[in-house]
C-alpha cells in the first residue's frame, strides 16, 4: 500500500507562472536543501498550463520543469494531474504521475485510508468527462501542433488575466456529492477548488496561488502551512 509519510509536503494549485512564483521558490529550496521533506505531493494545477506531446508549452516554465526532473531523481514525488497540467508521464519519467482516470489514488496515513485526487474527478458538470478526454488526446494534441503558437499564446494570455480565487458558495453541498465516491475512505484530500477548508473527512487544500499556503503532515495530521513557515528540519 502507498503511504503518506511524516513530513510529506502537499502543494496544490500554484497556477505557476501566472499567479506568483512561490512554486518555483519551493522547488529551488527543495533543491538546495533549505526545505527538507519526506515526500512531495503535487496535487494538480501547479502549472497554469502544461501538457505533454508539445515542446513550445514547456518554454513558459522551463526552469520549474527541469528542477522537478532533477528533484525526482533524488526524492519521492507523486504528481496528480490537474485540468491545467496533464499528459505529463513522458516529461517526468521519475515522478509517479497519476492521470485523471487513475485518480483517486488510495494511500495510508497511519491507520487511515486516504483518497487523493486533484479534485475534478467527481461531481463535475455534464460534458466535462468528454472535454477532459478530448484535450488529453495525444492525436488531437499532435494534430493541433501546426497551430500551437497561436492557440497556446491565446490561452496563456487569457489564463494570465483570470481571477482564480473565489469563495465557493454552497461548497458543503458539492463536498457531499464528492464524498459519495469515497465511501471506503477515512480521509479525502483534494485541491482544485482553492478553498483551504476542512469539512468533516474532506480536506480542500489551500491553493498556493490564492492562500499562499501548502499542506504538510505533522504528527500524523495534515496541516495547512503558510509559505513562510515551511522551512522545517527533518
Ligand atoms: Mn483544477
Amino acid at each position: 500500500m502507498l503511504e503518506i509519510k511524516e513530513h510529506a509536503l502537499l502543494i496544490a494549485d500554484s497556477h505557476y507562472p501566472h499567479h506568483g512564483d512561490a512554486f518555483l521558490t519551493i522547488l529551488k529550496k527543495l533543491h538546495t536543501g533549505e526545505i527538507k521533506v519526506s515526500q512531495l505531493f503535487l496535487m494538480g494545477d501547479n502549472f497554469d498550463l502544461l501538457f505533454g506531446y508539445n515542446d513550445y508549452i514547456q518554454t513558459f516554465s522551463s526552469e520549474a520543469i527541469s528542477l522537478l526532473q532533477t528533484l525526482s531523481q533524488k526524492m519521492e514525488i507523486h504528481y496528480f494531474e490537474g485540468n491545467h497540467d496533464f499528459c505529463l508521464k513522458e516529461l517526468f519519467p521519475d515522478i509517479h504521475v497519476y492521470d485523471r482516470n487513475e485518480q483517486p489514488v488510495i494511500f495510508t496515513l497511519g491507520e487511515k485510508k486516504v483518497g487523493l485526487s486533484h479534485g475534478d474527478r467527481f461531481a463535475t458538470e455534464v460534458g466535462y468527462d468528454l472535454y477532459c478526454k478530448i484535450i488529453r488526446s495525444r492525436t488531437i494534441l499532435t494534430l493541433l501542433r501546426p497551430f500551437e503558437k497561436i492557440i497556446i499564446d491565446d490561452r496563456i494570455q487569457k489564463l494570465s488575466k483570470k481571477n482564480i480565487c473565489h469563495t465557493f458558495t454552497g461548497f458543503d453541498t458539492k463536498v457531499k456529492e464528492i464524498m459519495k465516491h469515497y465511501e471506503s475512505c477515512d480521509l479525502v484530500i483534494e485541491g482544485h477548488y482553492h478553498q483551504a477548508k476542512v469539512l468533516g473527512k474532506y480536506i480542500s487544500l489551500p491553493s498556493l496561488a490564492c492562500q499562499g499556503a501548502v499542506a504538510m503532515v505533522k504528527k500524523g495530521k495534515v496541516e495547512f502551512v503558510p509559505l513562510k513557515q515551511i522551512e522545517i528540519p527533518l
